[in-house]
């Protein structure tokens, strides 16, 4: 099972999948932990450009994200979903949609058909939308980076185009209120995660 958490800033979705993931480990199961962007050496290069360096035009912040994407699933995801893991990752497709697409502007049918061309049409059997208003997530993120630091109207856009994302598609999407107590949120997701 490939499930990804996905959501604006500071939403609990690092802190929940490892939770979550301590959980299956604890009842037996094989699980992978990844994250978007930044896995292994490839990705973490990435990461720092794209988190920690300078401004960037859209097109080029959407190609880093999708390098990272691609070397990500051909290396850790499509593997560890051979050897029968489960892969729970934090941020992938929708992430892209919703930044790069609905946020940033450019063509959406054109992203589809990059993220589809980057993960060889991996798509995820479960997503869970983080939802939470954005001045209360940036408030909880401590050490701001480049996109964290974007001004409020780009933050409450991405709040809105998961939304739309998760109640127009299909049924691989569970919305999570992330404003209530952590403990909750962990209770609400370990109870929907188990098939
Ligand atoms: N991006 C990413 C794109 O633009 N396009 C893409 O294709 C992809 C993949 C990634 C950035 O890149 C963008 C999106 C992002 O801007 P990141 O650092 O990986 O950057 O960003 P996030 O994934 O947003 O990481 P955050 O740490 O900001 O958010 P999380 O993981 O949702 O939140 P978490 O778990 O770290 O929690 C933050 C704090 O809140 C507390 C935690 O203890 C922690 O201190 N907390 C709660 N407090 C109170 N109540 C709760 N329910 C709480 N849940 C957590």
């Amino acid at each position: 099972m490939f499930v990804t958490f996905e959501g604006p800033e500071g939403a609990g979705k690092s802190t929940v999948l490892a939770e979550v993931a301590r959980r299956f480990r604890e009842a037996g199961q094989e699980v992978v932990t990844t994250r978007e962007p930044g896995a292994g050496e490839f990705g973490a290069r990435i990461r720092e450009i794209l988190l920690h360096g300078d401004d960037m035009t859209p097109r080029a912040e959407l190609f880093l994200f999708l390098a990272d994407r691609a070397q990500h699933v051909a290396s850790v995801i499509r593997p560890a979903l051979e050897s029968g893991s489960w892969v729970l990752c934090d941020r992938y497709i929708d992430s892209t949609f919703v930044y790069q697409a609905v946020t940033r502007g450019l063509d959406a049918d054109f992203v589809n058909r990059a993220n589809a061309f980057a993960t060889e049409a991996l798509v995820p059997d479960q997503t869970f939308l983080f939802d939470l208003d954005p001045v209360v997530g940036l408030a909880r993120v401590t050490k701001k980076d480049r996109l964290d630091g974007q001004p409020i109207n780009f933050h409450r856009s991405v709040r809105q185009g998961f939304l739309q994302l998760a109640q127009q598609g299909a049924d691989r999407w569970k919305i999570v209120d992330a404003s209530q107590p952590l403990a909750d949120v962990v209770e609400e997701v370990w109870a929907r995660i188990r098939p």
